[in-house]
């Protein structure tokens, strides 16, 4: 996929199936939300540009990106949702939070798709700043939304 390349958001498109029939759910943190909603706009022009509908996309918001594993669940349970995309931007600090956080989202959004058995997008960005988080989000690094709902429509492709 894209990281491989070093190329961001130039992904294969050629296995992806139609998803004009399928139904989204988004979950973003509000921590940083210029950064996360950045993220979404990317994730909500990738599903609309490879066909999705957009009164298919369901977009849902959590307190931080620590809450995203329970969004995810949220979505995942409801059998309309085909599948989750959860975003959020984790910045290093003095303390730890960010292992604890990452690590966390990382685990309970794998939890989340194996119960359900759904493609859960991990769009989580964990930077040690500011400056490569907005990299990250539609900066040098390309757009980490992008890549998640790229993920979530090629599992769906699967
Ligand atoms: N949430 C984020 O989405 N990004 C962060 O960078 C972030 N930093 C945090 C730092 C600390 C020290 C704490 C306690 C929380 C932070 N959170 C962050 C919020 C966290 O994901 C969660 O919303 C709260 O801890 C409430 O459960």
């Amino acid at each position: 996929m894209a990281t491989s390349l070093k190329n961001l958001n130039e992904y294969s498109k050629q296995s992806f199936a139609d998803i004009s029939d399928k139904k989204f759910g988004i979950v973003v943190a509000e921590w940083h939300t210029d950064i996360t909603d950045a993220l979404c706009a990317g994730a909500i022009e990738t599903l609309l540009q490879h066909g999705a509908q957009k009164e298919n996309i369901f977009r849902n918001t959590v307190p931080g990106s620590f809450e995203l594993t329970l969004g995810a669940q949220f979505l995942a349970q409801n059998e309309d949702i085909d599948a989750v995309i959860a975003l959020g931007v984790v910045i290093k600090g003095d303390t730890k939070h960010d292992d604890y956080i990452n690590h966390a989202v990382a685990n309970g959004l794998t939890t989340v798709s194996l119960k359900y058995n759904k493609p859960v997008s991990f769009g989580l960005v964990t930077t040690n700043n500011l400056e490569q988080a907005l990299d990250r989000a539609g900066g040098k690094h390309g757009n980490k939304g992008i890549e998640a709902a790229a993920a979530a429509i090629h599992m769906l492709s699967f």
